[in-house]
């Protein structure tokens, strides 16, 4: 069986959680990289109708969308499990997906970071009205997941899952913003469970280059 292929620049927090469920998993795969900072090229728009990151092909599957992907990688290759067999926890996992999708993601990222970050490397001044205006939904989004993650080590319980793959890469950009280590200063248990993930080999095997 051939390698499984992630097409996405390892920059994006979306191809960055598919590839940690494959290194979590210990699964061998390749990484097609282009820069979709300056336009999405049309292979990608092929594999993706909503012209995003990541798609990945395995033995003539093609998916995409972060979460099929990592539950996909979960349940066909050998390794740890990376979703809670209890249905409280597993329930708790996908409540966190649509967390991090529908609410977190857009004011964390794609305003927040995207304008601090992003946009000086791209030679144009961050919009402050942007950020401003993002951050009182990123600030309801950290003390949510706080809260949800208190008492225990994982996002969906004592042992890590997608939940927690999804989180990191987000939680990654947004604490080395001004806007996110103020918000998160006084987030306890996010910052006890960032001091356990940010060791993992997955995680230092996929720090992001940017710019
Ligand atoms: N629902 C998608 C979201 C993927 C997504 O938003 N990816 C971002 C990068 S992190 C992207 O492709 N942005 C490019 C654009 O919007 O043009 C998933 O779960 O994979």
């Amino acid at each position: 069986m051939a390698d499984p292929i992630l097409y996405g620049p390892g920059f994006s927090t979306y191809v960055r959680t598919a590839r940690l469920a494959l290194e979590e998993k210990g699964v061998r795969y390749k990484l097609e990289e282009f820069d979709f900072l300056k336009g999405m090229p049309a292979e990608q728009v092929a594999r993706h109708p909503f012209s995003k990151v990541p798609a990945f092909e395995h033995d003539g599957l093609r998916l995409y969308e972060t979460c099929a992907i990592g539950r996909y990688v979960d349940e066909a290759f050998d390794g740890p499990d990376l979703q809670p067999k209890d249905p409280r926890q597993r329930a708790r996992m996908t409540q966190i997906f649509s967390i991090l999708d529908s609410y977190t993601y857009g004011p964390v990222i794609g305003k927040c970071f995207i304008q601090r970050v992003v946009t000086p490397t791209l030679g144009a001044q961050p919009d402050e009205a942007v950020i401003e205006a993002a951050l009182p939904e990123a600030r309801k989004c950290m003390e949510v997941l706080d809260d949800l993650l208190d008492g225990q080590a994982f996002l969906a319980g004592d042992a890590l899952s997608l939940a927690d793959l999804h989180l990191i890469p987000i939680y990654a950009y947004f604490s080395v913003t001004p806007e996110g280590e103020s918000i998160l200063k006084d987030k306890a248990a996010l910052q006890r469970w960032w001091q356990g993930v940010r060791v993992r080999s997955s995680v230092q095997a996929t720090q992001p280059q940017l710019g």
